[in-house]
């Protein structure tokens, strides 16, 4: 028997309930994006999961600087980092899954931002731009070259994993009606504009 491989990744950004209507970084229907999300896997020979899964004393929480406000921004060892109130707490209901999302189907399940000191948006990297998640090995070994994103949030997790796929060598499609955005400060305009330069194809 040959070698199976599959070319297409579906990657699956962070569907939880702390970023779904009631939960505390909610993103603006975000619960919508979950029953199409279902009915694309079925397409996909690899389906990747990501999920946001902090220590409570994460410095990524405005709760965790005295005196900062959730969405200000500071300076961390490894350059700006805005804060976020408190979301993702690892083992928390707000850090499962929403309940309506297929998880049978996902090979693997990435789970990112579970260091203290360093806040990890991207499927990929994190927020450092070199820490290593180990997806891009994962991928490559599977000889996945190029990946389809949906999820949350357009314009921070998912826009993050999009550019270093990008930066990898993958071809990356976004699915933007499969996102729903946190839009803060112009970022999905900033996003878009980016992920645009750097080939990201929008379907
Ligand atoms: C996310 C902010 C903080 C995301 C995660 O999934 O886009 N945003 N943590
Ligand atoms: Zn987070």
């Amino acid at each position: 028997m040959s070698v199976i491989t599959a070319s297409e990744a579906l990657i699956v950004i962070d569907v939880q309930n702390d970023f779904c209507p009631g939960g505390a970084l909610a993103v603006a229907g975000g619960d919508e994006i979950v029953a199409p999300i279902n009915a694309l896997m079925e397409r996909f020979d690899t389906v990747v999961l990501t999920q946001d899964w902090h220590p409570a004393d994460h410095s990524s929480f405005a709760a965790n600087h005295p005196g900062a406000q959730a969405f200000s921004e500071i300076d961390m060892a490894y350059g700006r980092q805005t804060l976020w109130p408190v979301h993702c707490v690892q083992g928390t209901e707000g850090a499962a899954f929403h309940p309506g999302l297929q998880t049978d189907p996902a090979h693997l399940v990435i789970r990112k931002g579970f260091r203290r000191q360093i806040d990890s948006y991207s499927a990929f990297f994190e927020n450092d731009r070199q820490t290593p998640t180990g997806l891009e090995g994962y991928l490559r070994g599977r000889g996945v070259t190029s990946v389809t994103l949906v999820g949350l949030a357009t314009d921070y997790c998912v826009a993050f994993s999009a550019l270093d796929a990008r930066a990898r060598g993958f071809g990356v499609t976004l699915l933007p009606d499969l996102c729903r955005a946190i839009d803060l400060g112009g970022s999905l305009l900033r996003q878009r504009q980016a992920m645009t330069a750097a080939g990201v194809v929008f379907g």
